[in-house]
């Protein structure tokens, strides 16, 4: 559960991007952590808070976006381009319902802070604050996401400075968004998806932002309609420069998908999007697992590959995880996989078994067996290996019983026993090679 909970907490991390416009297409992704100075109430800033309650009264809570992460309640950065930090700070009032409200402050001639703007809260409470230059003017604009009285859906504003004071320029319902390039063009767009559960639809739109028009939109494509939630966007490549957005979904309460999102000959496109259906099923899987990166920045789809020889009727469905990556042509498999939720690790299966092994698990005695299997003919054949787990400390016992430890932590060690002989069998260092904590 721990884990989950780290990974949502990265996944709220991955859905706020923002790209760095060099005039050479996608280069560096930074998360709002790395875009805005962390915050400081000491030093430089010490006499923000007191500027503040000179300005709005002292009786005030100072608030932080709810769904960012390590971001505190006040950012800095140089809207206007004159060389130093403005701040934006957020607070409600302490007499009024939860309403987040924004505050510009900039420093004096004196060093001091001084109040000069007070904006007026489009939701109920902040969700997500970003800055980023949209329209390539040098100078960052301001992307705020709030959470709205009424829905699920959540509503964006973005402010771009004008004459000291931020004035807001643009505004659209959103489910999630991400800023990034995702047509190569040197300027970031903002990609939303919008979900209406009601209607069982979703759609992705790239939207540019210009000071004169707002935003206009440069392209859209659908998404599956059914999906519950998203879970997790991380941006990056299909194929070799291509920016494209791995968008992870839940589908129920644990059923996953992902729909891949990239710009081909001047349009969006979702890549394993069926528009007979208007679904994803292609990557649809049962069970929860979401894209990985590889340490060589490739992304990895897991599809579901149902184990061989399992009774249709079997309580608990078995499956392996096939990591594919994306393909024009046709989806390049990286590795085959087992996941043991109970013991949170991963077993990499050796290439020559992709085929013709199945396994067992009895989550009990916390035993995997690995068999051959002949799907020619349906028949289990010879166990390969078992992976067993035992309580940390028990080596002895489990070396009498014929297991050799791959891995361990301060809980338990991580142990199989390989059947040597068959033209499939692997030795120890492909099991230990084949073992990674998840
Ligand atoms: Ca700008
Ligand atoms: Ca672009």
């Amino acid at each position: 559960m721990k884990k989950l909970l780290l990974r949502l907490t990265a996944v709220i991390a991955a859905i706020l991007v923002c790209v760095t416009a060099s005039g050479c297409g996608i280069t560096t992704f930074l998360t709002p952590a790395e875009t805005i100075r962390p915050p400081r109430i000491t030093g430089e800033f010490e006499g923000v808070r007191t500027a503040l309650e000179a300005s709005v009264g002292s009786d005030i809570v100072m608030e932080y976006p709810k769904g960012d992460n390590g971001v505190a309640s006040f950012m800095t950065a140089d809207l206007d381009g004159d060389g130093t930090d403005e701040v934006l700070a957020f607070y409600r009032q302490d007499t009024e319902a939860s309403v987040t409200r924004m505050n510009l402050l900039k420093s004096d001639s004196s060093g001091g802070w001084v109040s000069v703007q007070d904006i007026d809260p489009v939701g109920i409470a902040l969700d997500s604050v970003s800055f980023c230059d949209l329209d390539n003017d040098g100078c960052q604009e301001v992307v705020t996401g709030w959470n709205m009285y009424d829905a699920k859906n959540k509503e964006m504003a973005i402010y771009k400075m004008d004459s000291g004071l931020l004035t807001q320029r643009a505004s659209e319902r959103y489910t999630e968004y991400v800023l990034c390039d995702i047509n190569s063009d040197s300027v970031t767009e903002i990609v939303v998806l919008l979900l209406s559960s009601a209607e069982q639809t979703a759609s992705v739109s790239a939207f540019k932002f210009s000071s004169a028009d707002g935003i206009t939109i440069s392209g859209s494509a659908p998404l599956d309609g059914g999906v519950t939630s998203y879970a997790k966007i991380t941006v990056g490549k299909a194929g070799e420069d291509v920016p494209a957005l791995y968008i992870d979904a839940f589908k129920g309460t644990t059923a996953t998908l992902t729909e891949l999102v990239y710009w081909d000959d001047g349009k969006l496109v979702n890549a394993y999007y069926n528009d007979e259906t208007g679904e994803t099923s292609a990557t649809l899987r049962s069970f929860t697992e979401y894209c990985r990166e590889t340490r060589e920045g490739e992304m990895l789809i897991p599809f579901e590959k149902p184990l061989f020889g399992q009774s249709e009727d079997a309580a608990v469905r078995l499956n392996f995880t096939e990591w594919r990556v994306f393909e024009d042509s046709a989806d390049e498999i990286s590795t085959v996989t087992f996941k043991c939720d109970d013991y949170s690790y991963y077993f990499n299966l050796p290439e020559q078994w992709y085929d013709s092994v199945s396994a067992t698990y009895g989550s009990d005695s916390s035993v995997l067996i690995f068999y051959e299997y002949d799907p020619v003919s349906g028949s289990k054949k010879g166990e390969l290996m078992r992976i067993r787990i035992f309580e940390a400390g028990q080596t002895e016992e489990a070396q009498s019983l014929g297991y050799e430890v791959i891995a361990s932590d301060r809980t338990y060690i991580y142990t199989v026993r390989l059947v040597r002989g068959n033209e499939l069998s692997i030795d120890l260092t492909a099991a230990r090679e084949g073992f990674e904590f998840i």
